[in-house]
């Protein structure tokens, strides 16, 4: 990629679609194949429209939410040693970047070192991606963002990631809980092979605990995350001519101590039948029945280096809270 040395904000930001519009027919295709068969579920990816995003940003000021708050305070007193574990210049990527709030303690670190730096954020929403990144180009002049509009699955897989140097990618915000044990795996695995030996990875991680801590945590008694959860089934409505009632659904979150996940769900109040046209299917529910959400998987220090360790990375460093709330892992390519 070419770049032009101008000034200007917009100059010092370029954004990379996906190729093939791989998602147009995916989220009818997801809730067919989600809620043709029982037991129900819905993937949490499809959380982040406009408003999901905006609700997601409510959760992580709720105080129940301690995740964010307390990752960043771990970036804000670890920031400078994470950076100095690498030589200089460094190049940093994030996956999942969301609103980057919190990778301004990095980039802030990072400049403090080198005179100038390349971002390489990459989001499977175009709009909150476009967002962040012109912000960031106007808030650092030193600044250039080249991002990445995709499925970082998809991206890693077919190596469409172009970096240069030394690079740390960032993994934030807990969302490797998102995924199912072979997953995660499975990602980080793609996130090796798209490295090179010697570059890092921070990633960012919810701790095991106390269940009635991390039921709070995803069941808030302001009902932020019902309201959060809720707005699937209105997306459905609006996107996919469906008819649910969203007054007919409790929604709840239980941890399951076997698995280490916080597992969410949409109960049905009473027996209904709801319909989604763009999934041609009618679903039946019977009063108590529950719609999967999502899984919020929580570990121990050790068990997130062996799964690193497993997928072609060495730990450098974790750093923890005082109460042990959450960690970051530092880790590098072998
Ligand atoms: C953004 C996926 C990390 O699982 O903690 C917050 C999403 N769901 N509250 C999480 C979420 C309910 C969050 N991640």
């Amino acid at each position: 990629m070419t770049w032009t040395t101008s000034p200007q904000t917009w100059e010092r930001f370029a954004l990379h679609r996906d190729p093939t519009p791989v998602h147009a027919a995916s989220f009818a295709e997801d809730v067919r194949a989600g809620l043709g068969a029982r037991p129900y579920r819905l993937s949490a990816k499809y959380f982040y429209d406009d408003l999901g995003s905006c609700l997601f940003e409510a959760i992580t000021r709720l105080p129940e939410y301690y995740l964010t708050r307390v990752e960043r305070d771990l970036l804000l007193s670890y920031g400078s040693q994470i950076v100095a574990a690498f030589d200089e210049p460094l190049e940093l990527v994030e996956l999942g970047s969301g609103s980057a709030n919190k990778t301004r303690l990095i980039i802030d670190a990072i400049l403090a070192r080198q005179s100038d730096l390349v971002f390489h954020p990459i989001d499977i929403s175009p709009d909150a991606l476009t967002e962040s990144s012109l912000a960031l180009v106007a808030a650092y002049d030193r600044l250039r963002v080249s991002a990445y509009a995709s499925d970082y699955f998809a991206l890693l897989g077919e190596r469409r990631l172009r970096t240069e140097g030394r690079v740390l990618a960032l993994y934030l915000g807990s969302n490797i809980g998102n995924f199912a044990p072979g997953e995660a795996q499975r990602l980080l695995e793609l996130l090796a092979g798209s490295l090179r030996p010697g570059d890092g990875v921070l990633i960012g991680y919810d701790l095991k605990k106390d269940p009635s801590i991390l039921e709070l945590a995803y069941d808030d008694p302001t009902g932020v995350t019902s309201a959060f959860n809720k707005n699937v089934l209105a997306r459905m409505n609006r996107e996919l001519d469906a008819d649910f009632d969203l007054a007919a659904f409790t929604f709840t979150a239980v941890y399951d101590a076997q698995r280490g996940a916080v597992d969410s769900f949409l109960i049905s109040d009473r027996a209904q039948t709801v319909h989604v046209g763009s999934a041609q299917i009618d679903v039946p529910l019977e009063r108590g029945e529950r719609i999967h959400t999502e899984s919020s998987y929580k570990f121990t220090p050790a068990e997130l280096i062996a799964l690193v360790d497993r997928c072609g990375f060495r730990e450098e460093r974790t750093f923890t809270d005082a109460a042990g709330r959450y960690a970051l892992s530092l880790v590098r390519v072998r």
